[in-house]
Formats: C-alpha cells, sequence, structure tokens
C-alpha cells in the first residue's frame, strides 16, 4: 500500500500487528534454544518449501491488520476502524469486539485503522495498543484500548500527517526487551518532500521504540535510556531506526527480537530489512537510498553508514508494486520452516522466504503465491500463518509444504 502511483485505488493502507512476540514466547529461553536446536536438523533449502491458504473467513471489509489473541483468536482490523474477531472452532464473530470508527480518518485509500496488538498482559488487562490517522486531519496516532471499550481509548503519541494522506506507517508490536514499537511513514506523496527520513528531528519516517508501562512527566510513556538518540542534540528520544519510507508491515522475531522491516518503495525496489537489537540507530537509507541504489544524492552524506536490505526485490515495470512485510515462522506444524521469514507483495502476491545462512549472509527464494491483494500476514499463538485480502475481505490460513525445487533454482543467495 504504500506507495505509489500504480493502482492508488486498491492499495490500502495498511498495518499488521505482530504481537505475538509478547505472549507467544516470553522468557527468552524457553522457545529460543530447545526449539532451534531441533529445527535447525530438519530445516531444508528454501527452494523446496511452498505455502498454501486456504480461505477461513470471508466478508470482512478492507481488512488490514491481523494479530493472534492468547485465548486462540485471531483479532482482525478493518480499515473503517472495526475489529473483529475470529476463532478456528466458531469463526468470525458477527459483530465487532471494537468499533473506533468514530475517531478515525478514512480519508484517504491509505489512511485508516492500520495497526493492532495486545498488550503482553492482555490475558489479564484486555488492552489493545493500536495505530491509526485521527480525525479531523489524519495525524498518525498511537493509542490503547481495553477491548470493548472504545470510550477509554488513551492517546499516547502523535505524529502531524495532514498534507498527504499516503505513507502512514502504522505497524505496532511489542519487543521481547517488553518495549512497544510502532512505524511511521515519511510524510507521503512522493519523493520524501520534508525531507524526513534522514531528519532526526522528526517521528516521519522512522521506527520508535517507548515504554509503555511508565509514565514520564507529562508524556504517558517514557524512553528507554538505551534508546539511540537520547543524547544527540536536536533528535527526537523516541527514535530507534531512521530512513525508513512508509514501513508499513514490520514485525518482531520471537526468539531472538530482531525486526524485519518491509519498507515500500518508490518506484524501483522493494525492500525487506532485518535489523538485530544491537543494531539501534540503524540509518536505513531512504530517502537517499531506494533499496540498495541511490535515489536521492542530496540527501546523501559522505561518512554515514547506511543498512542495506537483506533481500530486494524488482518493482518498476513487473507485476510487483508494494511490499507487505511478514513474519518469521515459529509455529511447530512445519518445522523444516521453522526460521524463515514469509512476506509478500499487494499486486503479485508473490510469497518471498528469506532466511539468514548460518554461514552468514541471506538465503532467498519465491514459494508461491498467497492470496490477492494481502494486507497483512502474522500468526496465531501458536505461530501459524494468517493472511489478510483487502477488497475480497478474506482471512486465509496458510501452512507450508514441501516440493521438488524447480530445476533452474528458484533460489537466489545474497
Ligand atoms: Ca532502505
Amino acid at each position: 500500500m504504500s506507495r505509489r502511483r500504480c493502482r492508488p485505488a486498491t492499495m490500502l493502507a495498511g498495518l499488521v500487528v505482530l504481537a505475538l512476540s509478547a505472549f507467544l514466547l516470553p522468557p527468552a529461553s524457553v522457545a529460543g534454544t530447545a526449539v532451534a536446536g531441533a529445527s535447525r536438523t530438519s530445516a531444508v533449502p528454501l527452494a523446496e518449501l511452498t505455502v498454501v491458504s486456504e480461505q477461513v473467513a470471508s466478508g470482512l471489509r478492507r481488512p488490514i491488520a491481523l494479530t493472534g489473541l492468547p485465548d486462540g483468536r485471531m483479532l482482525i482490523a478493518e480499515k473503517n476502524g472495526t475489529v473483529r474477531a475470529y476463532h478456528p472452532d466458531t469463526g468470525l464473530a458477527a459483530e465487532p469486539v471494537l468499533d473506533l470508527t468514530a475517531r478515525i480518518d478514512t480519508s484517504d485509500n491509505e489512511r485508516g485503522l492500520l495497526g493492532i496488538t495486545p498488550a503482553p498482559n492482555f490475558a489479564r488487562t484486555g488492552i489493545l495498543y493500536i495505530a491509526y490517522t485521527s480525525l479531523p486531519a489524519g495525524a498518525l496516532t498511537l493509542a490503547r484500548v481495553p477491548i470493548g471499550a472504545p470510550d477509554r481509548v488513551q492517546v499516547l503519541l502523535t505524529q502531524e500527517h495532514a498534507e498527504y494522506g499516503n505513507h502512514n506507517g502504522g505497524q505496532v508490536a511489542f519487543g521481547r526487551d517488553g518495549y512497544l514499537y510502532w512505524s511511521l511513514g515519511d510524510g507521503g506523496h512522493a519523493n520524501d518532500p520534508f525531507k524526513a527520513g534522514q531528519d532526526l528531528g522528526t517521528l516521519l519516517g522512522k521506527i520508535v521504540r517507548i515504554d509503555v508501562n511508565r509514565a514520564c512527566g507529562a508524556k504517558p510513556y517514557c524512553v528507554p535510556s538505551d534508546n539511540p538518540f537520547v543524547r544527540t542534540r536536536g533528535a527526537r528520544p523516541e527514535i530507534w531506526l531512521y530512513g525508513l519510507r512508509n514501513p508499513w508491515r514490520f514485525s518482531v522475531d520471537p526468539v531472538d527480537g530482531s525486526l524485519w522491516i518491509g519498507d515500500v518503495g518508490q518506484g524501483l525496489v522493494e525492500e525487506i530489512n532485518h535489523i538485530r537489537p544491537w543494531q539501534r540507530g540503524a540509518n536505513l537509507g531512504w530517502s537517499c537510498r531506494e533499496g540498495t541504489p541511490v535515489f536521492d544524492p542530496e540527501q546523501c552524506r559522505s561518512g554515514v553508514r547506511y543498512t542495506d536490505p537483506v533481500f530486494e526485490y524488482e518493482h518498476f515495470l513487473t507485476e510487483n508494486c508494494s511490499v507487505t512485510g511478514g513474519v518469521v515462522y515459529r509455529g511447530s506444524a512445519t518445522p523444516e520452516a521453522w526460521g524463515t521469514y514469509v512476506a509478500s507483495d499487494y499486486c503479485s502476491t508473490l510469497a518471498f522466504a528469506v532466511r539468514p545462512k548460518p554461514t552468514g549472509g541471506y538465503e532467498s527464494a519465491t514459494i508461491g503465491n498467497f492470496p490477492t491483494q494481502p494486507t497483512a500476514i502474522d500468526v496465531d499463538v501458536h505461530g501459524e500463518l494468517y493472511v489478510l485480502s483487502d477488497l475480497p475481505g478474506w482471512l486465509s490460513r496458510v501452512r507450508f509444504e514441501r516440493v521438488q525445487p524447480a530445476p533452474d533454482g528458484a533460489t537466489a543467495n545474497r
């Protein structure tokens, strides 16, 4: 979604959720190590995997964000501000579990309710964290709200975004560190009109990281003292990563706490970034770079280190139009796929698989297709995959199957 000029009406806006990390595998030692050892032995070359999707619900209205709850339900955010619940045993509940339509600006194709994730203590508190564009002028807004109590929304952080309706970011997710991460686009239009990506004085074009369990002064949150720019003059201390264009989908790997970010390109390439916790403060390039190519030399500075994507694919003159960042598979149904990051493209629906190589670098492959117009790929409490389809309003369950690799070798290493 986010993007560009192609098919604006069909590209939505979106976001996701990732949530899973917080409750799925909270204690690092549990999930990580034991399972990791088991799965390394069963991992297969990416080209021997394919994704198979099965539609499990329909009738959603522009579903754009997805998250799993500890009780096994999936919450689905619809662009207009309603939140629906799905459970594998009972299907899609007829009535929304939350209705935020009164406060959400849906005036542009990319504006709306964009992100949703449960608090790590959701089972006890029922608190959800949400990202949306707010009335009356589309301000990017991070808030929390108890499920079922829309009049108890508490706004935590906002960023003005009135000029253009596109590039709102909108992903919210808890890290393994217990802090909340939120992505914001560069301000919209095209060509980074506010030169926001490289400007540490604005939250536009950033991923921020805050502590929502405490309040500091007048703010309903605190800035962690080890955020990278807390002592940088003129910088917003909330910033965790910068140089982003429209990171409207990112996720946290619950095993190692790394971020996987799908940053929507302008017209040349789409990119996936993989950022470990020790890479705090990384400059992901925009709008000096779009992917690895230089985009605007005037935004490039000598002596600055840019962090390249770990995977990029062509957008120009292809069926691709806008990356939909996904998640690292940490479920148990397909041990062969454990540790594989999967993402897609809103237009081509290709399923991209990316995995760090034990020897360094990354391997990648195209492993089939997702259903049409994927807006969000996320997991349930067990780490199993689901995907949303925008205009048709579908929720589909996704599983992996083993296949014979194509003779021409669909795998590309970089
Ligand atoms: Ca980049």
